[in-house]
């Protein structure tokens, strides 16, 4: 345990998150022992969930700690989420003695851990003896941060764990790995070809993902926007790495952009469901330039007519040594055209929010909202949802980098809690999660880690009585509330009363404005139950369009 604790200091890990049990206990102790932070949680996936937005917001992998068996397998969601968004992540389980599970005799908590979370991670390792960990660590280390980054699995198996080695004969395995995340440097002639279709593109438009956040590439992109003054559109956990309200922004006008652009250049953006696969409304005869590291993304969807295969900061700067050799031949109508449209949507959107319903719809809470955020643009935003998620996405404008954390590629709900603790600690920065009732139900009960760490995060809990609203049916004849339908009458500021922390419940705008901005400057725990209108939301969001079918009311 010293060797593995060691050997995560050694590389630079100060901070672990996860949750204690045989046979990891003794090793969160001695983790501590060597300086390092032990976040410990209520639930194993919330941890993970840390460890993810960890790793996103510093472009370092976040590493957890799980117990055996279902303790590795809640933590293993975590890990398959953060693979499919390509955050590094390390999760270190025990687990038991190998003989006994590999011939099924019955072990405490037996699992063959490593083969079951092969499919859904980046990589797997299993450790065996202490003398392999140093070796194990750096390359789950390389592992989670190299190319495209992902989850890694690191096994620790018990006997290795309780394995004793004298101390300078243990002192001599650790090393210093060099260059763990070597440049991935494009070919010339991909820069050329890229830099020669968008120069000659007349309506060319740079879609920007989550990579090149995560990437930290927001100086070469700030350069490569204003110098070619080519208008952009950030993916959701994308806003930010340019201001929202930059004058080449072109977030209110994404249907003009997919279907009017001829070149769309995607800078660490996957052409996947997000942006309807390629199809759709986008322009069957435009034309895309991908800036991606993973060769194997390319043409997956649509065929790329430029591929650039790198890591972002390499292509980026390859792309403006040369820019000046090209002529940019941009349709002079292009930008204003954009801006325009962008802003009469602007306008229409503030009149939107400005209207101080009660009871409260998500508009006008997220009015309330903008107001405090927006004066407070370094506090870091956690959002998820689905009316919740879409309409804070569309509302809260973003100025800086990495400060929007959402559930992002696997829509997937219970990153709430788990993120908001570990863009807190990774960072010391506040943290205000906006959170639908469903969504906070998932991993709500981390609210107490954010209290027993004293973490400066304001939940808001958009409560409108269930998943999309609180006014589903019930269409057959059983008295069971129907699949949709929470509690509109809850009171999760009550659970601020239980662990200690600010709470508040607000019904109307000014309210929920005045509660909201007294938290945050608190810089402590809060939570604020936002009652919202049962009716308010619709059946999946904007993604209502996904359902395989519309709700029909049937009796049988
Ligand atoms: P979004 O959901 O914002 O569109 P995605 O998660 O779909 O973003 O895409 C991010 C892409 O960025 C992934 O394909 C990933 O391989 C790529 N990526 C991540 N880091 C880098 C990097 N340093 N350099 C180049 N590409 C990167
Ligand atoms: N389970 C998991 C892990 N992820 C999911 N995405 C879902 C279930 C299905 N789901 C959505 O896609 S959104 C959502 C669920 C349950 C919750 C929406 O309700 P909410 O937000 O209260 O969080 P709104 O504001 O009421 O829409
Ligand atoms: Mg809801």
């Amino acid at each position: 345990m010293y060797i593995l604790a060691h050997a995560l200091r050694r590389i630079g890990i100060d901070t672990m998150y996860g949750l204690v049990g045989i046979p990891v206990t003794e090793m969160a102790y001695i983790a501590q022992g060597t300086g390092m932070r032990f976040i410990s949680f209520r639930h194993e996936q919330q941890a993970g969930m840390a460890a993810a937005a960890h790793g996103f917001v510093t472009g370092k992998p976040g590493v957890f700690l799980t117990v055996s068996s279902l303790g590795f397998m809640n933590g293993l969601t975590s890990t398959a989420n953060a693979t499919v968004n390509c955050y590094p992540v390390i999760q270190i389980s025990g687990s038991s003695v190998r003989e006994p599970i590999d011939l099924e005799q019955g072990t405490y908590e037996g699992l063959d851990q490593l083969n079951v979370a092969k499919p859904v991670v980046k990589a797997a390792y299993r450790v065996n003896k202490a003398e392999d960990i140093p070796t194990a660590v750096v390359r789950a280390y390389r592992a989670a941060i190299s190319g495209r980054p992902g989850g890694v699995y690191l096994d620790v198996t018990t006997p290795a764990l309780a394995q004793i080695m004298d101390r300078a004969e243990a002192e001599k395995l650790f090393f210093d790995p060099v260059d763990v995340q070597p440049a991935i440097v494009p070919a010339p002639e991909a820069v050329d070809r890229a830099l020669q279709l968008l120069s000659q593109a007349k309506k060319p438009a740079i879609l920007i993902g989550k990579g090149a956040a995560q990437a930290q590439v927001e100086d070469l992109l700030k350069q490569l926007v204003e110098k070619t003054g080519v208008p952009f559109y950030p993916m959701s956990m994308a806003k930010g790495v340019l201001p929202d309200n930059h004058p080449l922004s072109a977030l209110s006008v994404r249907s003009t952009i997919m279907e009017d652009a001829d070149v769309v250049m995607l800078v660490g953006a996957r052409l996947n469901w997000l942006l309807s696969r390629g199809h759709g409304k986008w322009n069957p005869d435009g034309k895309f330039i991908q800036l991606e590291i993973d060769p194997v993304e390319i043409d997956c969807n649509r065929p790329i007519a430029a591929p650039v295969v790198g890591d972002l900061r390499s292509s980026l700067e390859a792309m403006l040594a040369k820019i000046d050799n090209y002529k940019f031949q941009m349709d002079p109508a292009w930008v204003p055209g954009i801006q325009a449209e962008s802003a009469v949507k602007n306008e229409k959107f503030k009149a939107r929010l400005a209207v101080k319903t009660v009871p409260m719809t998500h508009w006008s809470a997220l009015g309330a909202a903008k107001a405090v955020l927006e004066a407070n643009p370094d506090v870091i935003l956690v959002n998820e949802g689905a009316n919740t998620l879409d309409d804070t996405r569309d509302s809260i404008d973003m100025f800086l980098p990495r400060h929007r954390i959402d559930c992002a590629t696997w829509a997937i709900m219970g990153m709430g809690m788990g993120s908001a603790i570990g863009a807190a600690v990774a960072t010391g920065k506040s943290v205000v999660a906006i959170e639908g009732d469903s969504a906070f139900g998932f991993s709500g009960m981390d609210f107490s880690t954010i209290c027993r760490f004293k973490l400066p995060v304001t939940v808001c809990v958009f409560n409108n009585g269930g998943i999309y609203n609180g006014i589903g049916k019930t269409l057959y004849n059983t008295t069971d509330p129907a699949p949709t339908t929470l509690d509109i009458n809850a009171r999760y500021d009550k659970f601020g009363e239980a662990f200690g922390a600010k709470s508040y419940y607000v019904t109307t705008p000014d309210e929920f404005q005045a509660a909201l901005a007294e938290a945050v400057a608190s810089k402590a725990p809060a939570i604020i139950d936002v009652q919202l209108a049962a009716d308010a939301g619709k059946e999946s969001g904007h993604i209502g369009y996904l359902n395989p079918t519309p709700l029909i009311d049937i009796t049988v």
